[in-house]
């Protein structure tokens, strides 16, 4: 107790002498690329520098409020005049949100003095501290300020983390009031779970709970709000014994789980209030993108086999639905936003959130993956020196009047999902590219972001204007994730062999969060009597929590038809077809580079054969801003900087790519489109026959195969080539309506399932009935058969049979 009524003069001392001083940083436009360690040490130096200007003109100009508005060094706070304005008032909770959320941050970084500050502030204030009268939403204050008290509580308790002296004296005299604290939070938050449909809603009055928030502002929520808090709810449970969270959170997440489509998705708009969802929509970005996160996360935090065969049968349905590009051939991967009915694209656009994917990929085992969803985002870098909010890849060519009208939404808050992803891809592979990546942005925080009070966002990459505001997780995402991508040698203690040995993850807001079933060290000192053993040894581990739901309540779910289905909950049981993707999760991928990843002097980077497909296939969708040089050959076009590519080709210069593919690709449907089904496929992997069960309610992904054209596979196709697949035909053009000609089909996919080069698809049970169902396109008779080859509109589909 001393200690901590010393922390609290000492930070009254230091808060009134210390002057902020504006880093100098050199505007630098060149790099000096040599990742050596001296370097490697040089750019986390200048990041914590960065990050010590963000502090501490927070701490001079925004503290005690929540934020301090880089631009004008005013602080920045909840609207108090207008309980509506959610965009503002969600985040800010007048709990001081900077604070809160850099805890952590400030270990990671050794900024002990500060620490000891804001401990000492917190100490004083804990009684108190959440007894606000305040209206905000339950997810941002449980990723936000519940997880940045649990990752700090977690620090503290033990002191073994590192042997710095001052760590372990700040360990030696914390008493355990921070997980008091978020015990505190968690008792004003858990109420929005507590309704009679187990269906959250999404905001509480930290003071006078659901009661005092109105009515307006429950209507609508959403997938990451409904499934996330799960997380950092039972680790809240787990530490003080208070079953409660769990048991509401985890009741909310395998609710929602159990409503998801016939594909294996979940929409992302829910009414608490109707029980049902207010749209069909999915993908991987805002709204649902933290809920693929904690499936992953919470697998590795609790040792929860549940949560992640959820994560593998969604990942397996975005992989068939939603993704855009060819994964076995490396290409850059787009997950498109679809339809959870029928897998259609359902918007134009993907966001800037979704860039929190390759670091899941990562984590989740999905290398290759991976490298080619974060291509996307460092072309959007590439180009507009930000990643737009949103970006409107799918609007049609005809449709773009002008280029700005690629952006779908226009600002970037300074976001840390590209730098986050970017920081598990170079601990996954070690290729220099990514501390290129790393470094770029850097140079960007130093120039073009650096504001008199921290870092300025982009308000509109069309203008280049910028924000005067500064979210908390600018510094505890973004900067913390740029500070240990340079970290090489390891020196931070959350790359330490004993955190190695420690199943340990970042939050989604990039709070270091783990526990340990072992020992009691997290406990230490607390006033809360944590109920371990009679919880956690027997309980979560044996996931008896989610079986003894089996059966509990059933739901309702309304189908598009105006009829009801109902829904129980339900083990997750095998497919009862092959499925396609069996083996994809069976080993964590090694680095999928073929060479170069035991040498540092060579980027494997330019191994890639379709480096730059994106930039063709979306040539009309990607621009240079007027105010931007409009080469790409000036060093801000990241894989192409010059001193970068000369240094780490050194031994084997290589840039080569593949020929873009410029078919026509088309979608035929047999049967009703919002019927399909997701496992109709038996692969058979000795004869790479992939077996249609029944050709009915199928979405056939095509290709035309033209001579002269360039096809999927990036091979030139020729005049034989066609002539070879027709040959089949040419006995005899014998059905009128056959008009063969120079010619043929492919089918790429079925049902979103990707059809490999050397497969070749089997259809039986395929009568002349089926053939003449009209399809989604309304032509009729589009497929004939002759010699058991299918054609479509005379034309022979190349790759499918039918069987006896
Ligand atoms: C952060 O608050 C978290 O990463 C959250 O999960 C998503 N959005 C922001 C940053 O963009």
């Amino acid at each position: 107790m001393l200690r901590c009524i010393l922390w609290v003069l000492w930070f009254t001392t230091i808060s009134t002498c210390a002057e902020v001083q504006f880093p100098k940083f050199e505007a630098t436009s060149s790099f000096n690329s040599s990742f050596t360690p001296d370097h490697m040490r040089y750019l986390r130096n200048e990041t914590k520098s960065l990050f010590d200007h963000a502090w501490t003109s927070y701490m001079k100009y925004g503290f005690p409020m929540d934020e301090v508005r880089p631009i004008t060094c005013e602080p920045y706070g909840p609207d108090v005049k207008d309980y509506t304005n959610v965009i503002r008032n969600d985040v800010l909770g007048n709990i001081s949100s900077t604070l809160m959320d850099n805890l952590d941050t400030l270990v990671i970084l050794e900024k002990w003095d500060d620490l000891e500050m804001a401990l000492g502030y917190l100490y004083r204030e804990k009684d108190s501290y959440f007894d606000k009268d305040v209206v905000v939403q339950v997810f941002e204050m449980t990723i936000r300020s519940l997880g940045g008290l649990l990752s700090i509580h977690t620090i503290l308790s033990d002191s073994s983390l590192m042997k710095n002296l001052r760590f372990r004296q700040i360990c030696q005299n914390y008493d355990g009031f921070l997980l008091e604290m978020a015990y505190d939070l968690g008792k004003r938050l858990i109420p929005a779970f507590k309704t009679t449909n187990n269906i959250p809603v999404p905001r509480v009055n930290l003071k006078r709970g659901v009661k005092g928030v109105p009515s307006s502002l429950q209507l609508e929520t959403c997938t990451s709000g409904v499934t996330t808090p799960v997380l950092e709810m039972t680790l809240l449970s787990k530490l003080t014994g208070d079953l409660q969270f769990e048991k509401y959170t985890q009741l909310a997440f395998w609710k929602i789980w159990n409503s998801r489509s016939s594909l294996d998705l979940l929409p992302m708009t829910i009414s608490p209030a109707e029980s049902e969802w207010k749209d069909s929509i999915t993908g991987i970005g805002a709204s649902i993108d933290s809920f693929y996160e904690y499936c992953v996360k919470g697998s590795i935090l609790f040792d929860d086999t549940h949560m992640w065969e959820v994560f593998k049968t969604s990942y397996k349905a975005l992989m068939t639905h939603s993704v855009k590009g060819s994964p076995d051939e490396f290409t850059s991967l787009i997950f498109a936003n679809i339809g959870s009915e029928e897998g259609l694209d359902a918007t134009i656009w993907i966001d800037s959130l979704s860039g929190f994917w390759p670091g899941v990929q990562v984590l989740s085992g999905q290398l290759k993956d991976a490298i080619g969803t974060h291509m996307v985002f460092l072309k959007l870098w590439d180009y507009f020196q930000i990643i737009p909010e949103r970006w409107n890849f799918l609007l049609p060519k005809e449709a773009i009047k002008s280029e700005e009208d690629t952006i779908g939404l226009e600002w970037y808050p300074l976001r840390p999902e590209f730098v986050e992803s970017t920081y598990y891809l170079y601990q996954a592979t070690h290729d220099p590219m990514y501390l290129q990546i790393g470094e770029t942005v850097l140079n960007l925080f130093k120039t073009k972001f650096m504001a008199p009070c921290g870092f300025k966002g982009v308000q509109d990459v069309r203008t280049g204007s910028f924000q005067n505001r500064m979210e908390s997780f600018v510094l505890s995402e973004t900067l913390k994730y740029l500070y240990l991508l340079f970290d090489e040698q390891n020196e931070v203690f959350l790359h330490s062999k004993r955190m190695g040995d420690t199943n340990w993850v970042f939050s989604t807001e990039g709070h270091p969060l783990w526990f340990d079933y072992n020992t009691e060290k997290t406990f230490k000192g607390s006033n809360i009597t944590p109920k371990k053993h009679e919880f956690v040894a027997e309980g979560h581990r044996e996931n008896s929590m989610f079986k003894s739901f089996k059966g509990l309540f059933s739901t309702t779910r309304k189908l598009k038809d105006g009829t009801t289905k109902d829904i129980t909950i339900e083990y997750i049981d095998d497919h009862e077809f092959v499925d396609p993707f069996q083996y994809k999760f069976d080993k964590c991928e090694v680095n999928p580079f073929t060479s170069g990843s035991t040498d540092f002097m060579k980027s494997s980077y330019y191994e890639l054969d379709n480096l730059f497909n994106l930039d063709y296939e979306y040539s009309s969708h990607l621009y240079h801003p007027h105010y931007l040089p409009q080469t790409s050959l000036d060093n801000s076009y990241i894989e192409l900087a010059d001193d970068f590519y000369k240094r780490f080709t050194l031994f084997n210069p290589k840039l080569t790519c593949s020929l873009q593919s410029n078919t026509e690709k088309f979608d035929i449907f047999i049967g009703d489109k919002t019927s399909i089904r997701n496992n109709s496929l038996t692969l058979i992997p000795s004869s790479n026959t992939l077996w249609i069960h029944e050709f009915d309610n199928v979405r056939l992904s095509m290709e035309l195969i033209q001579k002269g054209k360039i096809d999927s596979r990036h091979n030139y196709i020729t005049q034989q080539q066609v002539e070879t697949t027709n040959s089949r035909l040419v006995e005899g053009v014998l059905d009128p309506n056959i008009t063969l000609y120079d010619a043929s089909v492919r089918i790429t996919r079925i049902n979103g399932v990707f059809v490999k080069p050397e497969h070749e698809l089997v259809v039986s049970r395929f009568t002349q009935d089926q053939l003449k169902r009209p399809g989604a396109n309304k032509r009729k008779d589009r497929l004939t058969i002759y010699n058991s080859q299918v054609l479509l509109d005379g034309v022979v589909i190349e790759n499918l049979r039918i069987t006896d």
